[in-house]
């Protein structure tokens, strides 16, 4: 067995600091995108010509503002941008398209899993999309995601197809992991997407661990690992924290304070509501965030991935936010008031952004009227590819599981 290699505190703290310095995460984006590197097609139709339904779908939001007059500060992060009204029309086509994507996906979903045509667990991410779009503009083409169960819309804002993913929940072979993980598993090496874990906190320090690896190899990369509220007072968060800070790990912490861990609300459980406060008892710098709006969370994630990749180890964000179904699609969600729903609802990303869009004259109801269409045909064309698609024959079973392909507790 080959034996790992554990950074000391000294030799973490040694490499953090001497990685390179980086400019700042959208301008990065920028010039990766415009020399090719790292261009992700916007339309699954794409991924369909060049014959792989895995392909990514999605493009990297560029997060380009609309006038030139901002200056970088010094750790990279543009004064102006943190007015929210200044992305360029790109930026937000590119918002709101992702997130009516992952929207629609969601509905969609939903009604095939009233028909039984998926089954197991499904976990929608209505009403939160806008943290996916705003975590994708921020992010360099070598950052890492790993996130919870809750994670449909965060697969396909990093990359994957709306075909696979829809066959995936179908149990389809052409499914993301091939039909064998469904709804709380799918994975993507191509982008950097590490799923999709079903047990609550998992990810924490799975995250922490691509985040070392990260820093071992002297890359520039980050990884975001994104957790729900209820994850926030599992014991290996709290090891994870203290191993992050006094290794100065590049790893992005995010708590999707969706204030329901199942039915239990986080009063019900935790003096501490604000969770972003966790992150105090480790000098670990830490923000609250609005998540309704891709330009908050873009503006919190541009900020602390400057901060994580000047070497000064993690950053912790609680985007506040809510989803409009239960838990899960057998949960009727009657521990919560409908004024509570509707509140929300009246700050719905899609719609508010939309309505923005057009109020500021950046998008025309024609161009938003060919998005929409666009989806439906791209909703539509997924679906039929996962209802066309065959099971797997079962001759993969074994496959996928351990690296090593004669793993030796594969017995016939
Ligand atoms: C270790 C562990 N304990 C309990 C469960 C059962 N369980 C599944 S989801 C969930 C609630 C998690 O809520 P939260 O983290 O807030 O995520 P959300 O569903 O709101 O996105 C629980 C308790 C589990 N999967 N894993
Ligand atoms: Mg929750």
């Amino acid at each position: 067995m080959a034996t790992a290699k554990t950074p000391t505190a000294s030799t973490a703290k040694k490499r953090s600091t001497t990685r390179k310095r980086s400019t700042s995460a959208a301008s990065k984006t920028t010039t990766a995108s415009k020399n090719g590197t790292a261009k992700r097609s916007t339309s699954s139709t794409s991924a369909a010509k060049n014959g792989s339904a895995k392909a990514a779908p999605a493009k990297r939001v560029t997060a380009k503002k609309s006038s030139s007059k901002a200056t970088a500060s010094k750790n990279g992060v543009s004064k102006s941008r943190k007015k929210s009204g200044t992305y360029s029309k790109e930026t937000y086509m590119t918002w709101y398209e992702m997130m009516l994507r992952i929207r629609r996906f969601e509905e969609r979903a939903l009604m095939h899993y009233g028909q039984q045509k998926i089954r197991g667990f499904c976990h929608v991410y209505i009403g939160q999309e806008a943290i996916a779009a705003g975590i994708e503009s921020a992010l360099i083409p070598g950052d890492n995601i790993v996130t919870a169960y809750r994670q449909h819309g965060i697969a396909i804002g990093r990359g994957v197809s709306t075909k696979a993913a829809m066959a995936e929940l179908f149990g389809k072979e052409t499914g993301i992991v091939g039909g064998k993980g469904g709804s709380m598993h799918f994975f993507s090496k191509e982008n950097n997407y590490f799923g999709g874990n079903g047990i609550v906190g998992a990810q924490i320090p799975i995250g922490t661990g691509i985040a070392m690896a990260e820093q071992y190899r002297g890359t520039d990369n980050l990884c975001v690992t994104m957790f729900g509220d209820g994850a926030a007072r599992q014991g290996a968060l709290y090891e994870s924290f203290n191993m992050a800070m006094t290794w100065k790990i590049p790893v992005l912490y995010i708590v999707e304070n969706n204030m329901y861990a199942m039915g239990t609300s986080v009063e019900r459980t935790s003096n501490v509501t604000d969770l972003y406060k966790i992150g105090s008892a480790f000098e670990m710098p830490s923000e609250q965030v609005d998540g309704m709006r891709p330009e908050a969370v873009h503006e919190a994630i541009t900020k602390a991935a400057a901060h994580i990749r000047s070497g000064k180890g993690p950053y912790f964000l609680e985007i506040k936010t809510y989803r409009y179904k239960g838990h899960s699609v057998s949960d009727p969600a009657t521990y919560r008031t409908k004024d509570e729903l509707n509140d929300y609802k009246g700050k719905d990303p899609v719609k508010m952004t939309e309505a923005k869009m057009l109020k500021d004259k950046i998008a025309t109801e024609e161009e938003i009227k060919a998005i929409k269409d666009m989806i439906k045909a791209e909703i539509d064309e997924a679906t039929k590819f996962a209802e066309e698609s065959d099971y797997p024959d079962g001759s993969g079973l074994y496959e996928d599981n351990y690296l090593q392909e004669d793993y030796p507790y594969i017995k016939d």
